[in-house]
């Protein structure tokens, strides 16, 4: 059952900046797959639009390059339909937490079984540096030129997902390779919905959130004495407003699926597949 390296290898030539955090990303990636003991035709892996977007053609596994902001229903349609599957959404900080945060929010609350790896630069990459959600405020950039540089704060995609019910959040960086092949085996094994916030350096257009600016700030939850079972507690990690970054699980919990919920027998999407009257009434569920 075993992956190798070479069934991974993908056709497609690699178009992301020499330097991009993506790279950490895509290796840490082929290193959980391979370690990992899952049938390959098992994985599907779904994207939205940006650098973060094209990950999924960088690596041989099934994949949906979705629209911008909409890789999570597309995957949440993919978990409905089919329980067996490892799905791994990959989206951008600008992606999941402008675009697509009504969803992310929902799927958390209705803790949906995927795992959703969130490439953060604090930038807007692939359309050549905006600033996003993640942005801090004061960033300058041509659509935040200053005084005063981003208007706002930014968006705490970790704090979100904790007050809406994911029931993994975790932070990883693509500079520590060891600890985020850790991080996304745990995220992608996980029962429910499992956030991995990945800080990814865009060497391109974010010169603030570099790699030496992480390097100076990042510490490791579980040398911290964090204790992940405590909700309230990765709250306070996550919102934590000093200089210092943590990395690593802030929140492990459990709780029922939204398959469960929806009390959709064991089997019975994935054997009627053409069973349109069910889909119907499970469409109309969600309606709520
Ligand atoms: C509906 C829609 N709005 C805007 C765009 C333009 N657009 C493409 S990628 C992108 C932002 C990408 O930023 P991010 O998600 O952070 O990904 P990155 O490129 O940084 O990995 C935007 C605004 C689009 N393709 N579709």
């Amino acid at each position: 059952m075993t992956i190798t390296a070479e069934e991974l290898a993908p056709p497609q030539k690699i178009t992301w900046c020499t330097g991009c955090g993506n790279f950490g990303i895509l290796a840490a990636l082929k290193k959980a797959v391979m370690e990992l003991d899952i049938p390959r035709h098992d994985y599907v892996l779904v994207s939205g639009i940006g650098c973060s977007g094209k990950t999924p053609h960088y690596i041989n596994l099934n994949s949906f390059h979705t629209l911008h902001g909409r890789p999570i229903p597309v995957a949440t349609g993919l978990r409905m339909a089919n329980r067996d599957l490892r799905i791994i959404v990959h989206t951008g900080d600008g992606d999941c937490y402008a675009e697509g945060l009504g969803h992310f929010i929902h799927a958390a609350r209705r803790n949906v079984d995927i795992a959703v790896f969130v490439h953060n630069n604090g930038v807007n990459a692939l359309t050549k540096g905006q600033y996003s959600p993640s942005s801090p405020r004061g960033y300058v950039s041509k659509t935040s030129p200053p005084p005063p540089g981003a208007p706002m704060d930014p968006v705490n995609g970790v704090a979100h997902a904790i007050v809406a019910g994911a029931t993994f959040v975790a932070r990883g960086y693509a500079g520590d390779q060891k600890s985020l092949v850790g991080l996304m085996k745990e995220a992608i094994t996980h029962r429910g919905f499992a956030v991995l916030d990945i800080i990814q350096p865009c060497v391109t257009w974010n010169r603030k959130l570099t790699w030496r600016y992480y390097n100076e700030r990042i510490y490791r939850l579980e040398e911290d004495g964090h204790d992940p079972s405590d909700r309230i507690a990765a709250l306070q990690r996550a919102m934590d407003s000093s200089e210092r970054i943590p990395v690593g699980v802030f929140y492990r919990g459990e709780g029922p699926l939204l398959i469960e919920g929806l009390s959709v027998p064991e089997g019975r999407l994935r054997d009627h597949a053409t069973d349109l009257k069910l889909l119907e009434e499970i469409i109309d569920r969600l309606r709520v």
